[in-house]
């Protein structure tokens, strides 16, 4: 095996359960691609992708007989990778092992209380950070920001300050960085079958929905690439991996109007047949902006719909009304593009007469593609503060300790830990109520069969999902995501 003096890992929510669907991941392939031109030539390993269990990365990472390891934290894999850094330090103790990350990024020191086995932490979007720590020998210096590691006595914390000015100045990740990358191995729900790649366009978000904890990485400031530089990526990526569909992991590719305009006129020009995908919200869309997106080759739009109560969209500092939901969805169809809404159940002040509302909106818009989501609350997020406030978070380490995981197709288990307790409300069984009510309905049905006129593939796509829902309904389990 060749040596790697760094090796980054992306690490499994299911440990041991390879996923139906998986993408490559693009924070640790964004810091690998920034170490080039140190002269390293770092492996990033896919764990969830590959669905190895913790012995198998670390004996995969422990393999390269590295000097820096890094791993990526979203809170629900925080306990694996404690797990993986602890096998790997027994396996050698000289390992610096570093965590990045969304989790990281909103609980800064709190890992060292956590885990003797972590060394360094980093808050925030890290490429610069990690870099200048990496050239610095592998040191905190007083000009990296972003950085927490232990003192004599406490953790020594430099706030993360500054973010990318200029985002066309970072590299186009390097997913030939990814150990053992088949770009064709990888699927996600209701493609048109095309190779597929993830990309951003910009980053950072202004708004405020309490569910959500962006800001922590990305900050509140919206900074988009040049259109230009993010066409330039597209056609790298079309003629390095035939990749003729692209995900965009942006929180809203539609936030800045003329960015939309003159990338999708661009896109349109550059006659790339290309096809791709975006979230956005619904207040910032219309039949202009959709009729552009679909002539530029837009695909499917995710939506977070969040709720059907508009005292409950206030109440989670969403912006927008019950009524722009309605509408955005409506449009979207009516521009020959498809919709995946996002649904919570469990946001603060619920109730069954406001849980009833999103069911109806839901069936109401009647996307392709609905998902119910537990409202959890995350460390960085208003509703972990409102849990701890209100004294509903049972166990605010709820992290901590590890959780059954159950993972089929695209399912995720949300029996993890972090709901709210809310009185008289059962999260999960509404979840599966929810789910049963809307995709048992012959509109529903005709939506799907009508669809899959369009794309057949949804067919194919129609079988994982049937088999998924199949063996939720055996393990009594629930569709989240
Ligand atoms: C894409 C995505 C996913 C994809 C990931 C697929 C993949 N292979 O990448 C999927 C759909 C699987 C997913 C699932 C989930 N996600 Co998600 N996801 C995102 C999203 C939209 C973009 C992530 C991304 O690619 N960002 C771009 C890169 C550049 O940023 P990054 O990954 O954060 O990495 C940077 C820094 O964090 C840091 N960094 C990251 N790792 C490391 C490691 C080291 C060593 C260092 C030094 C630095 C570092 O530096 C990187 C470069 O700047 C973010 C929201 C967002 N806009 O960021 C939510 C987000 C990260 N997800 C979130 C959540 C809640 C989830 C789920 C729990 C949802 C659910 N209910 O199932 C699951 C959890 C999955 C898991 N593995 O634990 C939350 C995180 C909450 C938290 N406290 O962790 C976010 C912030 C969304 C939100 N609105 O709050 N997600
Ligand atoms: S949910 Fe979307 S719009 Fe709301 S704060 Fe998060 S990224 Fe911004």
């Amino acid at each position: 095996m060749k040596k790697k003096e760094i090796v980054l890992v992306y690490p499994p929510i299911s440990p041991g359960n390879k996923p139906f669907y998986s993408m490559p991941p693009l924070g640790v392939t964004f810091l690998a691609t920034m170490l080039k031109p140190l002269g390293q030539d770092p492996a990033v390993i896919d764990a969830e992708h590959e669905g190895l269990d913790v012995n198998t990365v670390v004996q995969r990472v422990t393999a390269f007989a590295p000097h820096v390891v890094g791993i990526s934290v979203m809170t629900p894999v925080y306990a694996t990778a404690l797990k993986i850094a602890s096998g790997i330090k027994k396996a050698s103790k000289g390992i610096i092992i570093c965590l990045g990350g969304s989790h990281v990024s909103a609980t800064v020191a709190e890992t060292f209380k956590h885990s003797p086995d972590v060394d360094y932490l980093f808050l925030g979007e890290s490429e610069k950070s990690f870099f200048d720590f990496c050239k610095n020998g592998y040191k905190a210096s007083d000009s990296i920001d972003g950085i927490v590691y232990r003192g004599t006595a406490e953790p020594v914390i430099k706030p993360k300050k500054q973010f990318i000015e200029c985002l066309d100045n970072l590299p186009y990740p390097d997913f030939g960085l990814i150990d053992k990358f088949k770009i064709g191995s990888y699927r996600i729900p209701y493609s048109n079958k095309a190779v597929f790649l993830p990309m951003m366009a910009g980053r950072g978000c202004p708004h405020k929905c309490l569910f959500c904890s962006v800001h922590t990485i990305h900050g509140k400031n919206l900074r988009m690439r040049s259109p230009a530089n993010v066409l330039e990526e597209i056609k790298q990526l079309n003629e390095k991996f035939k990749a003729a569909y692209i995900v965009f992991k942006d929180s809203s590719l539609t936030a800045d109007r003329l960015w939309l305009e003159q990338f999708c006129a661009l896109l349109k020009e550059s006659k790339l047949r290309i096809n791709w995908r975006c979230n956005a919200r619904p207040d910032e869309v219309g039949p202009h902006v959709l009729k552009m997106m679909k002539d530029a080759g837009c695909h499917l739009i995710t939506y977070g719909l969040e709720s059907g109560s508009d005292r409950i969209l206030v109440e989670i500092n969403k912006g927008n009304t019950v009524e722009d939901n309605k509408k955005a969805v409506f449009l979207t169809h009516k521009a020959g593009i498809l919709a995946h809404c996002i649904y919570i159940i469990g946001s603060p002040s619920e109730s069954i007469e406001s849980i009833n509302d999103t069911i109806r909106l839901a069936a109401r818009v009647n996307s392709l593609f609905a998902q119910f989501c537990k409202g959890i609350a995350y460390p960085g997020n208003g509703f972990y503060d409102w849990g701890i406030k209100h004294n509903v978070l049972k166990d605010r380490f709820w992290y901590v300790n590890e959780r059954p995981v159950f993972k089929e197709s695209f399912v995720i288990d949300p029996n993890i830990g972090g709901g709210l307790s809310l009185d008289g409300i059962d999260q999960e069984a509404w979840i599966r109520r929810a789910t049963l009510r809307y995709y048992l309905r012959p509109k529903y049905f005709f939506r799907f069969i009508s669809t899959c006129f369009m794309n057949p593939y949804l067919l194919f796509n129609a079988v994982l999902v049937i088999s998924s829902v199949v063996t939720w309904i055996k393990k009594k389990k629930i569709i989240c995501g």
